[in-house]
């Protein structure tokens, strides 16, 4: 089966693809299924976001959609920066506002999880799945893989910008969240291919 993937970010989309095309899941991006959304993410929550990205979506292509809201939530900082994730800071200066804003606070307060909350839409209607990473924030940058605060989220003895991609999809709040995407789509939809 095909869904629309409704995400301006080709790092998520990557990770979609890897742990979704194995399940028997093809993702399409927004510019393959020939539209460009970018819609205001005024929610208090990764759902409500996730929502609004995906029925934006869903009002131009008469596909399956799905769009995930996700974020780094960091228990010295009360759970942010949470939904605002993304606009922290500049891209190339995430981990270095968190590691300053962090720079006191001691081991055992340096607990964090990532979340990942997808929403689906199709013909039949919409709902959500989320999945969580619990970890802590390092003390330094550390690996060159994925994207955004991979390279200070800490868990067991690697950064997740230390591992593979496999490695990552394997324990990720995303990796979380797309199994059990496919578990809905499986009972909506029946079988995917990756069964027969
Ligand atoms: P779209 O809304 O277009 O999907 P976005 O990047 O704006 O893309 P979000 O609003 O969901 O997405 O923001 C999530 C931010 O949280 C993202 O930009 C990263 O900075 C961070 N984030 C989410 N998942 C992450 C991951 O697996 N590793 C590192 N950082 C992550």
């Amino acid at each position: 089966m095909q869904v629309v993937m409704a995400t301006n970010n080709e790092n998520k989309l990557r990770e979609a693809r890897e742990i979704l095309s194995p399940l028997g899941i093809e993702v399409l991006s927004q510019t393959e299924a020939g539209v460009h959304v970018d819609p205001e993410e005024n929610g208090e929550t990764f759902a409500e976001n996730a929502l609004i990205k995906a029925r934006a979506v869903f009002e131009l292509v008469k596909k399956p959609v799905i769009a995930d809201d996700s974020g780094l939530c960091v228990d010295a900082l009360g759970g942010r920066p949470g939904v605002y994730s993304a606009r922290y800071a500049p891209k190339d200066q995430l981990c270095s506002k968190l590691l300053g804003e962090l720079r006191d606070v001691p081991e055992e307060e340096r607990g964090a999880y990532f979340c990942c909350t997808i929403a689906y839409i199709d013909e039949n209607g919409s709902g959500t799945v989320a999945g969580k990473c619990e970890g802590m924030i390092g003390y330094e940058e550390r690996g060159t893989n994925g994207f955004g605060y991979d390279p200070v989220f800490v868990y067991g003895d690697k950064t997740l910008a230390e591992m593979t991609a496999e490695e990552k999809n394997a324990i990720s709040h995303r990796g979380a969240a797309m199994r059990q995407l496919c578990e809905v789509f499986r009972e909506r939809y029946g079988e995917t291919h990756a069964d027969k």
